[in-house]
């Protein structure tokens, strides 16, 4: 292609991909799908250098030399050796449950993706669902406390969008009923709390490395724990409990992460603050659009000691105030090619196979936010520009044309 070609076709691009602007009837749509979320792509020649030492090596699965590259990497990333890496996060929590030996009954939130509930039936445990509070959307440790029986073996709370959860209160009940503490950290690689790695909390973690997620490795998973002696345990048990070509010490499976995964989690790992420092850009204009549009509430500012890893951007819509309820907003975005999400919604006990289970918390929180919820996109690679025009569509289809004007004013004067 010509350099003349080249140029023209890289403007069409942006601005097929940009305008959703004010025309004479309103906004147009997108000129390319706005999704929820995209994967941070690193430079594609690094990739292929690193496809060619694959190449060469020859070695393509079951614990390679890239492999173990970035265990050692993440390794010092978490300052502990306790770290064992799978091929996506729901077999790391399903192998994280069963090699903790996790049995009878688990207290854990309807509110998170639908693996975690998977984890805990593929161990046969029961979960127990229990509500949510109505700020960060995480377990309420009240409620955990009050759903504790004899056949109860462990928590499972979720930082859903990253938000962590009340660490404290949920340690101490774990501590005084003498429960394992097991955290679904899938949204919340790179948070800290105090400076420490939201990994170090509770006995065990895990990570999702899911291309959807911040940090990737195409599809992936981690879990970090306490005691040093459940690594080898993990290890048998994602790799068919071989011991030796000869010994087979347990029924495992297969769950290991290949050489292209690890390959794809180190490049993006070199990436990792500038796309939290690019995904909190986003975040702040958000909210600058859009916090004082009536209807729109934003989950509370994070604790001050909370280093946030801007993953998700989730709002509630008050049908009532907003004019609209979530469910309308959710398809007149995608009118305009904006594809938001309703994480999560519905909750999991409302899912065919769940529905049999008995629930007896009323979930009243977990089921308002779970009406009201909606992800908006955020990615590193979403220009401001186009964040700009989903709040000028979103405030449009709330309030009408006039307010989008007074809005863009009153943001462009505190943020610029
Ligand atoms: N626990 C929690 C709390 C979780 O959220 C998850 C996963 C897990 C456990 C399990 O971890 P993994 O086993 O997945 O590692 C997505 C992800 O598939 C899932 O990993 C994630 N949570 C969940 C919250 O979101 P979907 O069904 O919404 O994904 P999908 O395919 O609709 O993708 C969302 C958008 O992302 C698409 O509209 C476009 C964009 N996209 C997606 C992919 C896969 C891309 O641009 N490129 C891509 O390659 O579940």
């Amino acid at each position: 292609m010509s350099g003349a070609k080249r140029k023209s076709a890289i403007r069409k691009r942006a601005s097929g991909r940009r305008k959703a602007a004010i025309g004479p009837n309103g906004f147009r749509p997108f000129g390319q799908p706005i999704y929820v979320t995209r994967p941070f792509l690193p430079p594609l020649d690094e990739y292929a250098a690193g496809l060619r030492e694959i190449w060469e090596n020859r070695w393509l699965t079951n614990n390679g030399p890239v492999l173990q590259r970035f265990t050692g990497l993440l390794s010092r990333y978490f300052e502990t050796d306790n770290v064992c890496l799978f091929n996506n996060g729901t077999l790391a929590l399903q192998i994280g449950l069963q090699g903790m030996g996790i049995s009878g009954e688990v207290i854990t939130t309807p509110f998170t993706f639908v693996a975690t509930t998977h984890a805990l039936y593929w161990n046969k445990i029961r979960p127990v669902f229990v509500d949510i509070e109505p700020d960060n959307y995480t377990l309420d440790p009240k409620a955990v406390e009050a759903a504790i029986t004899p056949w109860t073996t462990a928590i499972l709370p979720v930082h859903v969008f990253g938000h962590p959860c009340r660490l404290e209160e949920l340690a101490a009940i774990a501590r005084r009923h003498k429960l394992a503490l097991i955290y679904d950290a899938a949204h919340a690689f790179g948070v800290r709390v105090s400076g420490k790695h939201i990994g170090h909390f509770g006995d065990l973690s895990m990570f999702s490395f899911h291309a959807t997620k911040l940090f990737h490795s195409c599809e992936g998973g981690l879990l970090i724990f306490q005691d040093s002696g459940l690594k080898r345990t993990f290890d048998y048990l994602k790799n068919f409990g071989f011991e030796n070509e000869t010994q087979v010490v347990m029924p495992g499976t297969n769950a290991k992460m290949n050489e292209l995964q690890a390959l794809m989690g180190i490049l993006v790992l070199k990436h990792l603050d500038e796309m939290i420092d690019k995904s909190r850009r986003i975040a702040l204009l958000y909210r600058a659009r859009l916090q004082d549009v009536s209807g729109i509430r934003f989950p509370p500012p994070l604790p001050r000691d909370v280093r946030y890893n801007f993953s998700y951007m989730p709002i509630e819509v008050d049908e009532e105030v907003f004019g609209m309820s979530r469910d309308a907003l959710y398809e007149r975005l995608r009118e305009y090619n904006v594809f938001a999400r309703r994480y999560f919604y519905p909750l999991i006990c409302d899912f065919a196979c769940y529905k049999g289970l008995v629930i007896k918390d009323p979930l009243s929180v977990a089921r308002r936010v779970a009406s009201r919820i909606l992800t908006l996109p955020i990615y590193p690679d979403l220009a401001l520009e186009d964040v700009d025009s989903i709040c000028d569509i979103i405030i449009a289809l709330g309030g009408g044309r006039r307010q989008v004007i007074a809005q863009r004013r009153k943001w462009r004067d505190a943020v610029l």
